[in-house]
């Protein structure tokens, strides 16, 4: 074994030997000489980001089966990864934020007292790498060197970590430079956690998806540090996502007067060529990547996409907030998408795309449940077994991904690169609710804004951990990505009311309220275009509203349902906000809100009460 930093040898017949390393950084030299020695790999390679490297780290994956080339001819420059059967999502269970109180973490967040965690890990990290390559991969979250952006280096064990960082974030060369000395930066170690050499030298072959049965997704918010073992899944193991961009960016946030959210972000043009800029927090199975895609069932309007997944909004010189997707890729679920859901993607996943989970067809392509009507007669299944569609599992894991360069979808907004980010015009708070929540409401000012996502819960789909259709309350869409207490949470929301002068309007939506039949009662996808069509009037002051206690909902109408098969009880179902339903509503979300204690806002509080005496004057 050798701690020496240098390029990696075993390539020497591929990639010329540089000598040195690519940095004279003392912290970050520093920092990666001290992990090698803790994790004891062969070698350490500093990844550039170039093509060379990608192409070099995916034939060393197709060579040792953790990647299957895909059908030239069907699917350009893409692969397939077959993970192990256990290690296919995020382990919420297993997700800890280490701070000195554990009242910093909350009642929400898996709590760990910082010394004996770290304690823990020195243990299960040292010599996790042994036999391996220990990749350095410099990355930024948002344009390099933009105001809105932040830098991180995340060291790792996994090529295929490797390769997807370089598609999800701004990976390589330029980001290591702009790490100089003196500048902050985010360190992540990552391993998967299967040395090829144990405590007595022996040595073990290496299998497609090595892992670890035992796992840690570990974060410091008070020292800015990562810690993920045991995992090669995306949300385990691509630091710069939820690890960096939510966890730690949203305590870092807190300090710094910003917000660091768990949304998706549009340009909406409306056919006068106005234009809008809506971030929007839903939690997951509710539609976020095909809202962010949609294509507007109503002509001349146009949406265009920013992001899919996560939001950056910092109080901009101009007295607006700015945001910017801290991404460079989409790491999407596949299960559902197709061409009558969501084409843009479609589009978007013809080439250059690293799948994950999905099933494999005869001729070399992918398929997954919802991409045709009709599954292919035979198919080999994720976990590699022969599948036909009178199989009893499905073809593709639920949780199936795809990775694949924002560049490459077609409606992505020129604003995309701006390191200033945009401005932004509203926010939108959904969940999945059969009953109860209206089509869409808005919130009367800021405040009620804010508890309106404080708010939110959604339907459990059969993706998730529970009984299915059990309501599961989900503040922001962040409960697993807050690195706080989610209390504090709400109240730095509230205080943005001080540092932005001209803030955003807040809207609710839900587009899968049914009918007492069970019928969805709108049909969503593009015809959302109509809702947005509303909210975009409610900015500019020409769309009617009429007061309800849950908020402001189009008056008669204000919502344009021309060409629609929604019938007028429907639309009035739809906009109707039920007095008991909404009591009882009220009555969940102070049983949920208890055991955030003395860290409710009072203003949270306050309008838990005022939604009861609007539903039920004395
Ligand atoms: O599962 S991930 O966290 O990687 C992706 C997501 O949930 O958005
Ligand atoms: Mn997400």
């Amino acid at each position: 074994m050798t701690t020496d930093v240098t390029h990696e040898t075993q390539d020497a017949q591929d990639t010329p030997e540089l000598s040195g390393t690519p940095t004279a950084n003392p912290a970050l030299l520093d920092w990666v000489r001290r992990t090698a020695r803790l994790t004891q790999p062969d070698r350490v390679v500093w990844c550039d980001g170039s093509q060379e490297e990608f192409d070099r780290l995916t034939a060393r994956m197709v060579a040792t089966g953790t990647l299957i080339p895909l059908n030239p001819s069907k699917r350009p420059g893409s692969f397939l990864a077959r993970s192990a059967p256990g290690d296919v999502a995020r382990v919420e269970h297993r997700t800890f934020i280490a701070s000195r109180r554990r009242e910093d973490a909350g009642p929400t967040n898996n709590w760990r007292e910082p010394d004996a965690l770290r304690e823990e890990l020195d243990g299960v990290f040292t010599g996790s790498m042994r036999g391996r390559t220990m990749y350095v991969v410099p990355f930024s979250m948002g344009p390099v060197g933009g105001p809105l952006s932040l830098l991180g280096v995340q060291v790792t064990d996994s090529p295929y970590a490797v390769v997807s960082m370089r598609t999800m974030t701004r990976m390589g060369n330029e980001a290591l430079a702009a790490i100089t000395e003196g500048t902050a930066w985010v360190p992540g170690v990552h391993s998967v956690g299967m040395p090829l050499v144990d405590d007595l030298g022996r040595t073990r072959p290496d299998v497609a998806w090595p892992c670890n049965d035992l796992k840690h997704v570990a974060h410091f918010p008070e020292t800015r540090e990562i810690w993920s073992f045991g995992s090669g899944y995306g949300g385990n193991a691509l630091l710069g996502k939820k690890c960096l961009a939510l966890r730690i960016a949203s305590a870092v946030a807190r300090e710094e007067g910003w917000l660091a959210e768990h949304m998706l972000l549009v340009k909406v043009t409306s056919p006068q060529q106005r234009v809008f800029h809506l971030a929007a927090a839903f939690p997951s199975a509710c539609g976020k990547t095909n809202l962010a895609m949609m294509r507007p069932a109503l002509p001349g309007w146009r949406v265009e996409t920013i992001g899919d997944d996560i939001a950056w909004m910092r109080p901009g010189p101009d007295g607006r907030l700015r945001a910017i997707n801290p991404e460079a890729g989409f790491f999407g679920v596949a299960p559902g998408t197709g061409w009558s859901t969501n084409p843009t993607a479609m589009e978007m996943l013809r080439e250059d795309v690293i799948f994950t989970n999905v099933a494999l067809t005869d001729d070399g392509d992918v398929w997954w449940e919802g991409m045709t009507e009709e599954a292919p007669a035979h198919l080999t299944d994720w976990r590699g077994n022969p599948w036909t569609p009178d199989s009893p599992t499905p073809a593709a894991h639920p949780n199936a991904r795809f990775t694949v360069a924002a560049a490459r979808c077609p409606s992505l907004a020129a604003e995309f690169d701006d390191p200033e980010g945009v401005p932004v015009d509203a926010i939108l708070f959904g969940g999945r609710r059969r009953t109860t929540a209206p089509l869409v409401a808005q919130a009367g000012d800021w405040s009620q804004g804010v508890f309106a996502g404080a708010s939110i819960s959604s339907e459990r789909t059969a993706a998730a951990e529970g009984a299915v259709g059990e309501l599961r309350h989900d503040p922001f869409a962040m409960l697993p990505f807050t690195g706080y207490h989610v209390g504090d949470h709400l109240s730095h929301w509230l205080s943005m009311r001080d540092r932005v002068e001209h803030l955003p309007a807040v809207f609710s939506v839900n587009w899968f309220r049914r009918g007492e039949d069970g019928r969805f009662l709108w049909p969503g996808f593009g015809e959302n275009a109509r809702v947005l069509e509303w909210i975009c009037g409610r900015l500019e002051g020409t769309a009617a509203a009429r007061h309800t206690p849950a908020g402001l909902v189009p008056a008669p109408g204000a919502l344009d349902v021309d060409g629609l098969d929604v019938s007028p009880a429907d639309l009035a179902e739809l906009l109707s906000v039920d007095a008991a339903a909404w009591l009882a509503e009220a009555d969940q979300l102070e049983r949920f809100f208890a055991p955030f204690g003395a860290k409710l806002p009072a203003e949270v509080r306050d309008h838990l009460a005022l939604l009861r005496y609007r539903l039920d004057p004395p």
